[in-house]
């Protein structure tokens, strides 16, 4: 079978490295490269984060690289505590101190182009944190995107129900100029999971249990980032998430890789053209969709809508049985 090449752009948090082990774990799946953003953490913890994962999972020769520390537009002083301020629940000890040694020289962005340029029209470019990756891409290659097999993005919002701020959704409202960007002028084939689709399709506490309850090295290490977080409690105080969608646990980057991974599990998405509001003190980096072509762009996306939540559950199952023997 041959597999699909991809890239993973991450800001590394517990629902990346969630995803990440999905992709892992899949076996129709090449992981090219992973490329890091700012976001859940500063660049240096997603970073090491990263190599944590890849190394739980015993994949440590996959490259890792360094890419944008905040957003194309203000300062980046904004980074969430959601799953602790270095990204993976504040509970992991032993820190490599060599971890710089192990990311690449090159820079995120160049080795997105390079990688992308050598296998053109062949990968497939998951993106699960900020879009500042991407948005430099294209600035400095226009051809990036059509070189690109698709894309995948977690972001954005559907409903204008935000989590960061009344309005946006957390990896948009990091940098909206760049997720303006993307949206605008990657004219590749795009698939979106937002934010509501992500709530909308949570799972429950008991499959949780479950989960980080088996009996392999990424499961307890899924159980460890997850055992202080208030993300992952269901005692937790209410939130956002909760008062729109009611209790269920969500592993928000989960949804865009499974797409990539398997098409079928998403059962249904709505075409059409998209544009993020960069104005506004309550809707900047909202997303909106124009089911009427109200903004008469002939690009349009394909924002998820329905899940095959039975097959999600089930690649997030396998997610967390490795390191698991796979053929090289
Ligand atoms: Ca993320």
């Amino acid at each position: 079978m041959a597999k699909k090449l991809v890239i993973i752009d991450t800001d590394c948090g517990i629902d990346d490295a969630q995803a990440i082990m999905m992709a892992l774990a899949a076996p129709n799946i090449e992981i090219l490269g992973v490329t890091c953003v700012f976001g859940n953490a500063a660049v240096k913890n997603v970073c090491q984060n990263v190599l944590r994962v890849l190394s739980v999972c015993e994949r440590e020769q996959i490259p890792v690289f360094k890419g944008s520390g905040g957003p194309l537009v203000g300062a980046s002083n904004t980074i969430s505590d959601h799953f602790g301020t270095d990204g993976l629940g504040d509970v992991l000890e032993d820190r490599d101190p060599q971890w710089e040694d192990k990311i690449q020289r090159e820079h995120a962005v160049n080795a997105m182009i390079r990688l992308v340029s050598e296998n053109q029209k062949q990968v497939s470019l998951v993106a699960l944190g900020p879009l500042t990756n991407l948005a430099l891409a294209v600035r400095l290659d226009p051809c990036f995107p059509e070189k690109l097999k698709d894309l995948y993005i977690m972001g954005g919002n559907m409903e204008g129900k935000g989590n960061v701020t009344l309005c946006a959704e957390f990896n948009f409202a990091m940098d909206p100029e760049s997720a303006y960007i993307v949206l605008e002028e990657f004219l590749c084939t795009t698939h979106l999971a937002s934010w509501e689709y992500s709530c909308r399709n949570a799972l429950k506490w008991e499959f949780f249990d479950e989960l980080i309850n088996q009996d392999a090295p990424a499961a307890r290490f899924m159980k460890t980032i997850t055992s202080k977080c208030w993300a992952y409690s269901k005692e937790a105080m209410v939130n956002k998430r909760d008062v729109y969608f009611g209790p269920g646990f969500v592993s928000y980057d989960a949804y865009a890789m499974a797409a990539c991974i398997d098409g079928s599990v998403v059962t249904e998405s709505i075409e059409c053209p998209v544009r993020v509001e960069l104005q506004g003190s309550i809707c900047r980096g909202m997303m909106a969709l124009d089911r009427t072509n109200s903004l008469k762009k002939s690009h349009t996306i394909f924002v998820m809508t329905k899940c095959n939540v039975a097959k999600f559950s089930q690649l997030l199952m396998e997610s967390l049985r490795q390191p698991c023997k796979k053929s090289p």
